[in-house]
């Protein structure tokens, strides 16, 4: 589905297309709309427009997965199906695996999250038809867990609250999460938040990522001890509470 070019909200209704489109092809959970919908409206709240603290936070994050020994992007049935070019860039960008990994897991759904990276140009994708792997203690399906997520030193996660990030930092990991609501349980528990709507996001990253590339590991770990994720979540709390003037 496609609006037309003169609808004032042209690109706010392609993404929810791809979303819908998502849905009806199987990579989308059917909660995955309801998940986005809380996106948009903390989106609308910032003025859809990345603030100069998300992109501080993107550049710190794109340092982080440079500097890692083994980086991975976790990637959920919303993430395939609004940007699957650029998670997979991001990935080829940054030296990071890819691994599924949904908490409405079904082997067809899993099957179908992998595909969308592939056909977006993924050479390997992790999390399809794992057992007996599983992060200790997370009881629900995004607990189970393939090599990659289980041996990486730094974890971006993407669109999910829940009890994960806590989780994964308790094995010794870094974690990055893309979340619009910096009020989530994930927001508040990554090493590195990045409140931005994941279409913008990844691209900055992305950005980042290859004008960081030429800096050795020392500069690019510096970076990171120097971003504040506290002042910086707080910053952006406060443009939402304060509402956005155009
Ligand atoms: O694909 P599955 O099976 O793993 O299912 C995905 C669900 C629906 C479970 C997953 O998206 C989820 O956990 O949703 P939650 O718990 O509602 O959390 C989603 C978070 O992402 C919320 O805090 C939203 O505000 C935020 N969010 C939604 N859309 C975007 C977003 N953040 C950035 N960019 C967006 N486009």
């Amino acid at each position: 589905v496609e609006a037309p070019v003169s609808h004032p909200r042209k690109a706010s209704l392609d993404l929810r297309h791809r979303l819908t489109d998502g849905l009806e092809g199987g990579v989308v959970a059917p909660a995955g709309l309801i998940a986005f919908g809380r996106g948009e409206a903390f989106d609308y709240l910032l003025g859809e427009r990345t603030c100069f603290q998300a992109a501080e936070a993107e550049r710190a994050a794109a340092a982080l997965l440079l500097a890692a020994e083994r980086p991975v992007l976790s990637v959920n049935g919303n993430v395939a199906a609004i940007c699957p070019r650029e998670a997979v860039e991001l990935a080829s960008a940054t030296g990071s695996k890819l691994e599924v990994n949904l908490f409405y897991r079904s082997p067809g759904r899993e099957v179908k999250v992998r595909d969308a990276l592939l056909a977006a140009g993924a050479k390997a994708v992790y999390g399809v038809g794992v057992k007996g792997k599983t992060i200790p203690g997370l009881e629900s399906e995004r607990g189970r867990a393939d090599e990659a997520i289980l041996e990486a030193d730094v974890v971006l996660v993407m669109l999910e609250d829940g009890d994960r990030t806590e989780k994964l930092k308790g094995m010794g990991k870094k974690v990055i999460a893309v979340d619009l609501n910096p009020l989530s349980r994930t927001a508040r528990k990554a090493d590195i938040t990045i409140v931005d709507n994941v279409v913008r996001a990844l691209p900055n990253m992305i950005k980042d990522a290859k004008e960081l590339k030429k800096l050795g590991k020392e500069k690019l770990k510096a970076m990171v001890a120097a971003f504040d994720n506290e002042r910086n979540l707080r910053e952006m709390e406060e443009i939402i509470r304060s509402g956005f003037k155009p």
